[in-house]
């Protein structure tokens, strides 16, 4: 179940939001509420690679896409993420186009990388529907339907980013743009023409080389824009920022402030 790329080949635009609340209910309430993907964020909260895997399986059950950002690139949390049953992973600080070959190493089945197998929870163990024309047949639908998504976030990727996208096994690029306006030296200033023109860049370069470009923004008017500047998906704030935010107009509504 990966709405996400449901949505991408059909043309239609997706959201989604990290989720940091550590918490399964949580993360049903994503689903519940209709967002088409959550990103269990192992980079920029405590959760760990147990506790993530279990948030795959809650979101999975639940209807929503499960992402995950992992938080270093070696082979274990890329491989680990992968046979738990994340349907795509985000992969941060990527820096170089011998970096993003390496990913797609460790992400892909061969012919297209060199993913070791087991089998495992994204496969049912052997006993999912993808596993209907066997080992062979499993390995090209995982390398099709889970996604490696490196963030383009540093200055190295995007002087590269045109080379990295068209890799084949890199399926989309997910923009930072926090740590992209750090990178280019002006924190958090994403008015910027700097900073505007590399967002437009990003999101061309994978325009052009026909894969899924994801924005991530902190409010839903920002989500608008990016959707009205074509991007084909829109990361949206922090579950945990969403619910202060809600609860603070609330409190601002029955308080009549
Ligand atoms: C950034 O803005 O740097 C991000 O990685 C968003 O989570
Ligand atoms: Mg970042």
């Amino acid at each position: 179940m990966n709405r996400f790329l449901e949505k991408y080949r059909r043309g239609e635009k997706s959201l989604g939001t990290f989720t940091h609340l550590l918490s399964a209910p949580a993360v049903e309430a994503l689903a519940r509420a209709g967002l088409d993907y959550v990103i269990i964020d192992i980079e920029h909260s405590p959760i760990g690679a147990e506790h993530a895997a279990e948030l795959v399986g809650v979101a999975d059950g639940a209807g929503i896409a499960p992402f995950v950002r992992v938080d270093e690139m070696s082979r274990s949390p890329v491989l680990k993420m992968l046979d738990v049953g994340a349907a795509g992973l985000i992969v941060p600080q990527l820096e170089t186009v011998e970096q993003a070959k390496q990913l797609v190493g460790w992400a892909k089945f061969a012919p297209t990388g060199n993913r070791g197998y087991c089998p495992s929870r994204d496969g049912g163990w052997g006993y999912d529907a993808n596993y209907a024309d066997g080992m062979e047949g499993y390995m090209a639908w995982a390398n099709r339907n889970t996604l490696l998504i490196p963030q383009c976030e540093t200055a190295g990727c995007l002087e590269h980013i045109e080379e990295i996208v068209a890799i084949d096994g890199v399926d989309g690029i997910f923009i930072g743009p926090f740590d992209l306006s750090i990178a280019l030296g002006i924190p958090g200033r994403f008015g910027d023409e700097r900073h505007i023109n590399a967002v437009e860049r990003v999101r061309l370069a994978c325009k052009r080389a026909g894969k899924p470009c994801i924005m991530f923004c902190g409010t839903a008017e920002a989500a608008a824009g990016y959707f009205r500047q074509g991007f084909d998906s829109v990361t949206l704030s922090l579950d945990i920022g969403i619910l202060i935010e809600a609860v603070r107009a609330a409190a601002d509504t029955a308080f009549g402030r």
